[in-house]
């Protein structure tokens, strides 16, 4: 860490760019000549500390109360993979209303796969046995339906596939040493490479893996064309390709290159992959369309064993605008949230998603991993917002204020669910506009010399959501009211409640997970599986038909992890994909001699 340059500072000079392409173009030409296209090397990439499989761990004592709650979660998991077993064996999802299948992720049986792992770490080995013949037969270049909007043919999704079936395979690999699951993941890695074939090697929306034709246009969208370096990088290391490590590098190195024009800050939402850059409305956020981009820049980074530094920058100079532009304290309760700003000016719609309750399980991540400094910045580069948001922040102990930041939020997300009358939380609030900015309430606290508790942390008492039909008038007392009601079973408040549980052994986030749980099973349960809801604010709930692979691979695993007693996966060795596929953290000692000794895979078109 000490001797690495700023990323920033590393590429200023323009000289210093030119001596780096041509050295890269030399260095590829001998690559090409040694190593045939197509031909992986014969040598692994080598140093790879095997972390001990779960069943290799030594048990910790366990208590009675949450080892019958894990139990629980076990035969909620079941009981939503034996009906969608039922009712829709060789569709990708169960509808539990109407007891029938639904193929909306290629027909390729996606609740299978996405909870391969689920199952191995439940300990539910004749499921997982059962599934390996079924997955042997699988033929991914058979799309039976996608309907892809506007399209008259099928194809393939390229983030929901990844993040799915191929993050899937490898984590199920991961912790059964399987060798059919990475001789799928490897072919099916392989059949989605041609949609890397864009000017900055950031993957199109759509491919046809039989065809190889790609669809979606120009453009593309942060978490769509950001959030594969983990499989890809995992995928290469598994099975020693250097043709899968270029791909998932060339992503990385596009992204670095990004950075450096825009000289810090967040990356937006927005892009065109035909010139690889940002376009179109300048929108910052952690919610849909970009949430995993943010968090695939600080996992890979760990995932690699902390070699990989520039990831590590990105994700540093990235949050320093999020905690400093996005977040915001409300008036009354002091709920801490996060929301996303558009247009040059950057006003904030102070919309709350569901989709951005992983942030504070990163952000806890990040400061229970990592010492956390600015140190490795080189300010002097940085444009006047990002310089002005590194000068904040310098004045404060960055790992704690992450600490702080993940606490406040996951409490908000929490809240969110307490509050309703099911105990479930909504999909979108709108949050009270009169909110102001925690870092200007933070400034105010140092100001006074830092007394009393951090702000931004104050609320934690549920308020009881008894009418709804008032709160559309006015956002007192709660501070937001619900825009979007639904509840789609989705994992992030449990994923930063697990995280946060794990980081801190606080058994108040077991509790509250326990709630959720308990919300879970009252509400949403059906005979033969579980249903999102379309409303968490009336009772009795109104379900609606379907029980989305990630409740099987993400919400439940969560859950069962946050129960039972021993750590199988501690994340200190282990690092979740976006969809809750562990990959283990390796070292690769020689990661930078590959990085370097790779051509650059960027396709001109
Ligand atoms: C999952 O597929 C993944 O967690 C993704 O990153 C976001 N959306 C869903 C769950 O809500």
């Amino acid at each position: 860490m000490a001797s690495y340059q700023s990323v920033l500072s590393r590429f200023r000079s323009a000289r210093y760019i030119t001596a780096a392409v041509a050295a890269v173009f030399v260095v590829s030409t001998l690559y090409y000549i040694q190593i045939p296209a197509g031909h992986p090397p014969s040598d692994r990439f080598s140093s790879w500390n095997d972390p001990p499989r779960p069943w290799q761990r030594p048990i910790t004592p366990s208590s009675p109360v949450w080892d019958a709650r894990a139990a629980q979660v076990k035969q909620a998991y079941l009981h939503a993979y034996e009906g969608y077993l039922k009712y829709a064996e060789g569709y990708d999802e169960l509808r539990p209303l109407s007891n029938t299948g639904i193929n909306n992720f290629n027909g390729w049986n996606v609740t299978m796969y996405d909870s391969l792992d689920t199952m191995l770490l439940m300990d539910l080995h004749d499921e997982f046995s059962a599934a390996l013949p079924i997955i042997s037969k699988g033929n991914f270049r058979k799309i039976k339906n996608y309907k892809f909007p506007g399209a008259t043919k099928l194809y393939v999704p390229f983030f929901e596939t990844v993040i799915r079936y191929l993050g899937g395979l490898l984590a199920a690999h991961a912790l059964s040493g399987e060798q059919l699951l990475l001789d799928k993941a490897d072919e099916l890695g392989t059949l989605l490479e041609p949609a890397f074939n864009t000017y900055k090697g950031f993957p199109v929306f759509a491919i046809d893996t039989n065809s190889t034709e790609l669809a979606g246009g120009i453009s593309g969208i942060l978490a769509e064309i950001a959030s594969c370096q983990l499989e890809w990088t995992y995928l290469a290391h598994t099975t020693g390709s250097k043709k899968h490590f270029r791909y998932g590098n060339q992503v990385i190195q596009s992204l670095v290159e990004t950075m450096i024009e825009r000289q810090g800050g967040m990356f937006p939402t927005n892009w065109n992959l035909q010139n690889g850059r940002p376009g179109g409305r300048d929108t910052l956020s952690v919610g849909a369309a970009a949430d995993s981009a943010h968090e695939y820049l600080l996992k890979q980074y760990l995932m690699t064993g902390q070699k990989d530094t520039a990831n590590l920058e990105m994700y540093l100079l990235s949050t320093n605008e999020m905690l400093t532009r996005l977040m915001y304290v409300t008036p009354n309760r002091q709920m801490l949230y996060i929301t996303d700003t558009n247009g040059p000016k950057h006003m904030p719609s102070h919309v709350f998603e569901h989709l951005s309750c992983f942030f504070p399980g990163l952000l806890a991540l990040g400061a229970h991993t990592l010492p956390l400094n600015l140190s490795i910045i080189d300010p002097s580069g940085l444009n006047p917002d990002a310089q002005r948001a590194y000068r904040l922040l310098e004045n404060y102990d960055l790992r704690e204020l992450h600490m702080a930041a993940a606490e406040g939020l996951a409490t908000s997300c929490w809240l969110m669910y307490a509050d309703m009358p099911t105990g479930l939380g909504p999909e979108i609030a709108n949050m009270e506009p009169k909110s102001r900015p925690w870092i200007d309430v933070l400034e105010e606290w140092r100001r006074g010399g830092m007394r009393g508790p951090i702000p931004g942390l104050a609320a934690t008492t549920p308020m009881p959501y008894t009418k709804p039909e008032q709160s559309k008038a006015t956002s007192k007392p709660w501070d937001y009211v619900v825009r979007r009601t639904d509840y789609f079973l989705r994992p992030e408040t449990l994923e930063s409640i697990y995280i946060m549980w794990r980081v801190t052994g606080d058994p108040v986030w077991r509790e509250r997970g326990w709630g959720i749980f308990q919300a879970i099973e009252k509400h949403t349960k059906t005979p033969s599986g579980y249903a999102s809801l379309r409303s968490v604010v009336r009772v009795p709930a109104v379900q609606q038909d379907e029980q989305p692979s990630y409740f099987l691979a993400e919400t439940l695993k969560y859950l069962y992890l946050l129960f039972i007693d021993e750590d199988p996966v501690p994340l200190d060795q282990w690092v979740f994909n976006t969809e809750a596929h562990p990959f283990p953290i390796f070292e690769w000692s020689n990661y930078e001699k590959f990085k370097f000794d790779i051509p650059s895979s960027r396709v001109r078109n």
